[in-house]
């Protein structure tokens, strides 16, 4: 019998997730949706016919569903994984986990009350085949122990909503995430650091360049700029002591003409990070049929973003570096 999955939030990413589950997974249904713009999930579900439920909450208790998928608003994020946990129901969560670090503990407190991990977070870099080969060749030993990580986060644009804080917490906490990911280490301090804004970035900060130290010594640097308008651009690249490995070109094919060469940019997260949520959603619908807890990013991940989230936060507007301090992960997550 196939997984039957409700969505929350029938938004951007809500909608490419829900077309994923129905066309590029198998022993997946989309069985039901919920959205506060009570229209929006009406039309979604009648596109694929599903259920609209007026409510997330309802759709998380309905008998006819067996997991549970969040694509609301970051702030909606931690009263429909906590419902999903009381119901005892696996839920995949987009970035972030939850807006603070305190609502992010409530989540821990309410898994481990369940005995087992249930939830799955968004980060789908862990997932891209160009970010799981860097890891790789790092993990080899090849290029000696890491020393620095460049890294550019580019976005074309970013929607109306963008306050100065977003280029952090809806931005950068990829970035966040990926480092502790590819490096096994935590963030223990963060600073931002403010280059000329540039012309196209409105009343926004923009470029930024945030800087993350680990417990193990390695440097971070994250170039943030949200308005570059040629495309959306992800960099990466780690210095270690004999050798260094970098994320190649995305594009699949280079043109030479009239007497230059070139290739197309992705034009946002969708085109480029397509193939990683493809996968990052068939391991987690996966492991929610039961093959196993999942075992991508969890619940103490979302937290220690959310942390150094805060922490970045407060760098920005203060311009001072900032010491981030994490619970003792509980045993659940080792
Ligand atoms: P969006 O605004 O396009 O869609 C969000 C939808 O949630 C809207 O339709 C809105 O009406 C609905 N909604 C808001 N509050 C709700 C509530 N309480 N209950 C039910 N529905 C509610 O936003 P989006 O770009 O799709 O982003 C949604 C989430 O996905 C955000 O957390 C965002 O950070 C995340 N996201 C992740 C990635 C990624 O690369 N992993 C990319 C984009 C967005
Ligand atoms: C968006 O919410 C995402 O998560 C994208 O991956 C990121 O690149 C973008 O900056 C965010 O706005």
């Amino acid at each position: 019998m196939s997984l039957r999955v409700g969505v929350i939030g029938t938004g951007m990413i809500g909608r490419d997730h829900i077309r994923r589950m129905r066309t590029v997974q198998a022993g997946v249904s989309v069985v039901a949706v919920a959205d506060v713009d009570g229209e929006l999930a009406a039309r979604v579900a009648a596109g694929i016919g599903a259920v609209a439920h007026p409510d997330g909450r309802e759709l998380i208790a309905s008998p006819g569903v067996d997991a549970v998928v969040v694509c609301s608003w970051g702030g909606t994020h931690e009263e429909y994984v906590l419902a999903a946990i009381a119901a005892g129901k696996p839920v995949f969560c987009e970035k972030p986990l939850a807006t603070s670090q305190q609502a992010c503990l409530r989540i821990m407190a309410a898994e481990a009350g369940h005995g087992s991990r249930l939830v799955q977070v968004g980060y789908m870099r862990r997932y891209d085949a160009a970010y799981r080969a860097l890891k790789q060749v790092l993990d080899s030993g090849v290029i000696g122990a890491p020393l620095m990580m460049h890294c550019a986060h580019r976005n074309a644009g970013v929607p109306d909503f963008y306050q100065p804080d977003n280029i952090i917490t809806d931005t950068a906490v990829h970035e966040i995430d990926l480092v502790r990911w590819m490096f096994g280490s935590e963030i223990v301090r963060v600073r931002v650091l403010r280059p000329r804004a540039s012309r196209n970035a409105g009343e926004l900060p923009d470029p930024l360049l945030l800087v993350l130290e680990l417990a193990n010594e390695v440097l971070v640097d994250v170039e943030l700029s949200v308005n570059v308008r040629y495309g959306y651009d992800i960099r990466g690249e780690i210095l270690g002591e004999d050798g260094t490995v970098s994320l190649g070109d995305p594009g699949l094919v280079a043109v030479r003409r009239a007497g230059q060469v070139g290739g197309p940019v992705p034009a946002d997260w969708r085109d480029r990070f397509g193939a990683a949520y493809d996968v990052e959603l068939r391991d987690w619908a996966a492991s929610a049929a039961g093959s196993g807890p999942p075992d991508g990013p969890g619940a103490w991940d979302g937290y220690a973003a959310a942390v150094v989230s805060e922490a970045a936060v407060r760098a920005l507007r203060t311009g001072e570096p900032v010491t981030v301090t994490l619970v003792d992960r509980p045993k659940l997550y080792d």
